[in-house]
């Protein structure tokens, strides 16, 4: 793979890097992404009767059997090279903030710390009343066929039904989160925007913000992207060839 050289003589001297990554990154581990026309989840599945806090109102066991299977999914998949490739950069620059949408724990399985979620986490359900943790067995007993239904489990402190600890449309993102993203991304030289659509607001305002105060944005994508300023990149394909290769021809070559 070439590398424009000016492209990697600022990730050779980026000294505050953000990744933001989105469920492309997760997709060569074998997690669908959401929008991808065939094998997105939202073309088999209507995010309107899944993911709202309507729908869980409506019909929770719909709801919790739904995420209880894809937690078995990603449960027994691992990280990729793409994955892989972030935690090793962030070896190789004095600071590196992972801003991720994605609801799986790859990245750290891969070995990033301190990542930022937006859209919470499959693995930490909580009461959807008074908001306690549920303590998770590390893996489901049973592994739920696409769409079984199953009862949610009850809170311990209250007796209220648990909820996936995500982050619905219509809700609001976790506050301080959201904020360190933000401020990573006003601060930052250097963000790649790997694996996402970005038609998700806010947490697509966080390339916007690295741009507008002038970083050079990246966007890793196997899907051509629309460009809009000077300081905008496309390298197109996939993460898990893309990442490594870009380290490799940055730090190595
Ligand atoms: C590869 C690859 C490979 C594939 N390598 N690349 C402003 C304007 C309009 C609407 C709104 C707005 N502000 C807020 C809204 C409403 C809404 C919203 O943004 N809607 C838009 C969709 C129109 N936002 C919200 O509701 C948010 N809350 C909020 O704003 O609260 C305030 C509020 C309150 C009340 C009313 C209104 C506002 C919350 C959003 C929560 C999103 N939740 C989800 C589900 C999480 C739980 C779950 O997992 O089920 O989060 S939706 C889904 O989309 C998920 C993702 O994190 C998110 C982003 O998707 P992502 O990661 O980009 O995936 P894809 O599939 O879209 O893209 C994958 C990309 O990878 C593609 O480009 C591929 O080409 C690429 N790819 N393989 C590299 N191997
Ligand atoms: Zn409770």
């Amino acid at each position: 793979m070439v590398f424009d050289q000016k492209l990697l003589g600022r990730v050779r001297d980026a000294r505050q890097v953000v990744v933001f990554s989105g469920a492309g990154v997760s997709a060569e581990s074998g997690i669908a992404t959401f929008r991808d026309a065939l094998s997105g989840l939202w073309s088999r599945f209507d995010p309107m009767r899944l993911a709202t806090p309507e729908a869980f109102a409506a019909d929770p066991e719909l709801v919790w059997g739904w995420y209880e299977w894809r937690r078995m999914q990603v449960l027994s998949t691992q990280p990729n090279p793409g994955h892989l490739a972030i935690a090793a950069l962030a070896k190789r620059v004095p600071k590196l903030t992972l801003v991720t949408q994605n609801v799986d724990d790859l990245h750290e399985r891969a070995g990033s710390t301190g990542v930022l979620h937006l859209h919470g986490s499959l693995h930490q359900p909580r009461c959807s009343r008074c908001a306690t943790p549920l303590r998770l067995p590390p893996e489901p007993p049973v592994e739920p066929a696409e769409g079984r239904r199953i009862a949610p489990p009850r809170c311990e402190h209250c007796g209220g039904e648990v909820r996936p600890g995500v982050v619905w449309f219509g809700e609001s993102l976790p506050v301080d989160v959201l904020e360190a993203a933000f401020a990573a991304a006003a601060e930052c030289d250097l963000l790649l925007s790997v694996g996402t659509s970005g038609v998700v607001y806010p947490a697509a305002q966080v390339p916007e913000i690295a741009l507008g105060a002038g970083a050079t944005v990246v966007h890793v994508n196997s899907e051509p992207q629309a460009l809009g300023g000077q300081n905008e990149w496309l390298l197109a394909g996939a993460a898990g060839k893309v990442l490594p290769a870009l380290l490799q021809a940055a730090f190595d070559e």
